[in-house]
């Protein structure tokens, strides 16, 4: 099994099943967590920090080393970009761990990535600023030192922009502190403040049970400050203000904490004309071994704002619907692999050659594409771009519409090559919109690299 740690081999034995996991988490490949979602030429850009799949049990016990990001256009389909930037990036902070929830924001054409890293010594929490000219990087350390820190809670970098143009980065766990970003993104001017209203004060009550994880924005004339409630479990909370500064006014929950999940972290955004809240659950971990490690997943849930502008409470990420699939997928285009809705028994990594691609992990992995429209014809015809390094000649990639045991349209046998090449089958797709199931078959499959696939009408 070239590809695959024994834990992950656990995880996939475990056969997790598709109605266990209707609508959450989204992304299955990797344990990722703290969202950032961005919306950015006409696509969502999904941040995430990534808890390594060998994280030890025990809470807090956090393993990671990198980010990551994903994209979509439909809101349910989310292509896997990879490791956005590794600790590297910040070749003065710690390198061995403590990547944590970063967030992503654009100005002028330039992508702006702050996150939070440990330093050597004490206090250890500082944030980081990187830059690049693209929303998938690459990112350069912008400062070669901390933008902010080291302070104990300097965590959750946040960074908003008022419609004047000040920009404000906001952070901390377990006071809320922020500071004005000068025009560069990279600087800031003034003191940094520890926000007054939702300050904790030994002793006293706590109204706002903010923890940390600020999610900070403007919707209408409103200011929004989502957030992780107070520890633990933790859940989303929000408190409005007329300015950024504050004072901020707690207003709910947005998701009531519950003891399934020790942490979260909000991120909002609207998307052609829809509200989305993202934030984590333990699920997948949770469904491979009843310990809690760090392993957590992204979730979303759809919502709508009250007419004054409050955020209705909704449904923990597992009771509540998928969201609405925004357009339906063109499968006459080229699909990357790693374009999913829902996966077991898979996991994507990067070619230096061919970028990103996905890999099965057992017999009987699958990918589950949303939405498929076949148009009025079907197709006829079906490529993949692949490479199979097995020796067995039992293995292909089974075509399934409509469930994973549903109406097989097509079947791709597998012979080893050890170079990427394009294979053609014969299919018979009807017509109309189907969920499409690239069904994983066969002894040798673990050994097989899909980067991506494409559906055709041939006379
Ligand atoms: O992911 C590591 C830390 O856990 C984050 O920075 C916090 O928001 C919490 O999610």
């Amino acid at each position: 099994m070239k590809h695959s740690s024994p834990l992950y081999l656990t995880i996939v034995l475990i056969g997790l099943t598709q109605q266990l996991f209707a609508a959450n988490p989204i992304l299955q490949t990797k344990f990722t967590a703290d969202p950032a979602p961005l919306v950015a030429n006409g696509k969502v850009y999904l941040y995430t920090s990534h808890d390594e799949d060998d994280a030890p049990a025990g809470m807090a016990g956090f393993r990671m080393k990198d980010w990551q990001c994903y994209t979509s256009t439909d809101m349910v389909n989310w292509t896997d970009h990879g490791t956005l930037a590794t600790l590297a990036v910040f070749p003065w902070a710690e390198q061995t761990n403590d990547a944590w929830a970063p967030q992503v924001i654009e100005r002028n054409r330039k992508f702006y990535l702050y996150a939070p890293v440990s330093i050597p010594g004490w206090p250890k929490n500082a944030i980081g600023v990187a830059v690049a000219d693209n929303p998938l990087g690459p990112f350069k350390d912008a400062l070669g030192h901390p933008l902010v820190g080291p302070e104990t809670g300097f965590i959750d970098p946040t960074v908003f922009i008022d419609d004047d143009g000040q920009a404000y980065l906001f952070w901390g766990n377990p006071q809320l502190w922020y500071v004005k970003l000068n025009e560069d993104m990279i600087s800031y001017s003034g003191d940094i403040i520890e926000d007054a209203s939702i300050a904790k004060t030994e002793g006293q009550p706590d109204p706002y049970h903010y923890q940390e994880g600020p999610w900070v924005y403007k919707r209408n004339e409103h200011y929004y400050c989502a957030y992780a409630t107070t520890c633990c479990p933790e859940d989303i909370g929000y408190a409005m203000s007329n300015s950024p500064e504050g004072p901020w006014e707690f207003q709910n929950y947005i998701i009531h904490p519950d003891s399934r999940s020790s942490g979260n972290h909000p991120g909002i955004i609207d998307y052609r004309g829809h509200s989305y809240v993202f934030g984590f659950n333990y699920k997948i971990n949770f469904a491979i071994t009843e310990e809690h490690h760090e392993r957590r997943s992204v979730c979303v849930s759809q919502f709508e704002y009250n007419e004054d502008g409050t955020i209705p409470e909704l449904p923990w990420w597992e009771e509540t619907e998928q969201v609405d699939q925004l357009e339906h997928l063109n499968p006459f285009a080229r699909t990357e692999a790693e374009t999913i809705c829902w996966s077991e028994g898979i996991k994507s990594d990067r070619d230096p050659q061919n970028g990103m691609f996905i890999y099965p992990t057992r017999n009987g992995a699958y990918t589950q594409v949303k939405g498929v429209d076949f148009g009025e014809e079907g197709a006829n015809t079906f490529t993949a771009c692949i490479q199979y390094g097995g020796k067995e000649i039992d293995c292909q990639i089974e075509l399934h519409i409509g469930s994973v045991d549903g109406e097989i349209i097509g079947s791709l046998p597998l012979n080893p090559t050890d170079t990427w090449l394009n294979k053609t089958i014969s299919v018979h797709a009807p017509g109309g919109v189907h969920d499409l199931f690239l069904v994983f078959k066969g002894n040798s499959i673990d050994q097989l690299k899909l980067d991506y696939w494409q559906f055709m009408i041939r006379g």
